[in-house]
């Protein structure tokens, strides 16, 4: 019995001293203290000695059991301060790094196109106006001259909520309303949205315009001309431009300008369909019966007015193909501009 406690003794404090971790220690500690463990079975042995050696042995076993506790608790502590020390060690965190910050919005590309262009035109004097979506037949056709039987009005195109009320076709009848309220001279933008029944990869059934009005007494087609070419340059850079005749009910003349294409340079390519020009707006010189229904005398003032599509500007300017890109709001397509 005596080499026996020895032993354990020994053992267990070997035990103790090579346990790499709280789990090992634990079952070190129910090998030799616990309930069945070594030296608690030697403990309850000592009944079975010889009451003269009881003492002696019933010491050893004590002093034992109260070594390789105190063993089992130092070493405890020392596992716990190692692992604390690993933890601390793991999770250090360097709050010296830059954090996330906000993601940032885009404006929309046709926000960008429609800032820039209001930008062109308040610089050259002209007022931001705008007007209602939904207009009557009055505003969007006749008083822009366009005739009952005009193939404008026909049902292909035009969204009809009643026979006389319609979705605008065009933002003209904002200048109209602003030429019945003013006195020359009047020079406006009307952006905004404008419907159209229409739907392929180049023709969204809501699109947008800018269209332009000015007049005055002795406005002329130079005006036009040099307005509209100060606005392409703004907007495409330093490129050749053209004015080709043209037909549209309320201007008289009329015309429609180019710009030598942005990916030929006028050599001609897929993009401007060999031609090596671009069309970007139509305008001319306000029909006398126009001013006339915006209640100006056509023998004192006259005016120039331009439209364009914002969509088909910034497809050009971007290179994009297909206009419902536009309405898709794919994080992806967005996030490029
Ligand atoms: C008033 C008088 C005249 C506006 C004009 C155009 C020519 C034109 C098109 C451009 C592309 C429509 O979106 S589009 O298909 N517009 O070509 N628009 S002159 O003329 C007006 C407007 C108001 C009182």
């Amino acid at each position: 019995m005596h080499e026996q406690i020895i032993e354990q003794r020994a053992a267990a404090l070997a035990a103790i001293a090579s346990a790499e971790s709280l789990d090992e220690l634990e079952q070190v500690r129910i090998r030799y203290t616990g309930k069945k463990g070594e030296l608690t079975r030697l403990l309850r042995a000592l009944g079975n000695v010889p009451p003269e050696h009881r003492p002696e042995l019933g010491r050893l076993v004590n002093r034992a059991r109260d070594e390789v506790e105190a063993a089992l608790a130092g070493r405890r502590e020392a596992l716990k301060a190692r692992a604390l020390e690993q933890k601390l060690r793991e999770e250090t965190l360097d709050v010296t790094l830059p954090g996330w910050g906000p993601l940032p919005g885009r404006r929309h590309p046709l926000t960008l196109v429609l800032d820039e262009i209001q930008r062109i035109f308040t610089g050259l004097g002209f007022e931001v106006v705008e007007g209602p979506e939904i207009e009557t037949d009055y505003y969007n056709f006749e008083a822009l001259n366009i005739p009952k039987d005009h193939p404008a009005r026909d049902m292909q195109d035009t969204f009809f909520i009643t026979d006389d009320i319609v979705l605008r076709t065009q933002t003209s009848p904002v200048q109209i309303r602003v030429m019945q309220e003013r006195r020359p001279p009047v020079r406006v933008i009307a952006p905004g949205k404008v419907f159209r029944v229409d739907a392929d990869v180049t023709h969204s059934p809501m699109f947008h315009q800018v269209e332009g009005l000015y007049v005055d007494r002795g406005v002329t087609m130079g005006d036009l001309k040099g307005t509209l070419s100060t606005m392409a340059r703004e907007l495409f850079g330093k490129r050749p431009v053209r004015f080709r005749p043209s037909y549209f009910p309320f201007t008289e003349p009329s015309a429609e300008m180019d710009i030598s294409c942005i990916i030929c340079n006028g050599d001609g390519c897929r993009v401007c369909g060999y031609e090596g020009w671009l069309e970007i707006l139509g305008a001319g010189m306000v029909h006398p019966q126009v001013l006339q229904n915006g209640g100006f005398d056509p023998e004192e003032v006259s005016g120039f007015a331009f439209g364009m599509g914002v969509e088909r500007i910034a497809m050009l300017k971007y290179g994009i193909d297909d206009i419902r890109l536009f309405f898709d709001n794919d994080i992806r397509f967005l996030r490029q501009f």
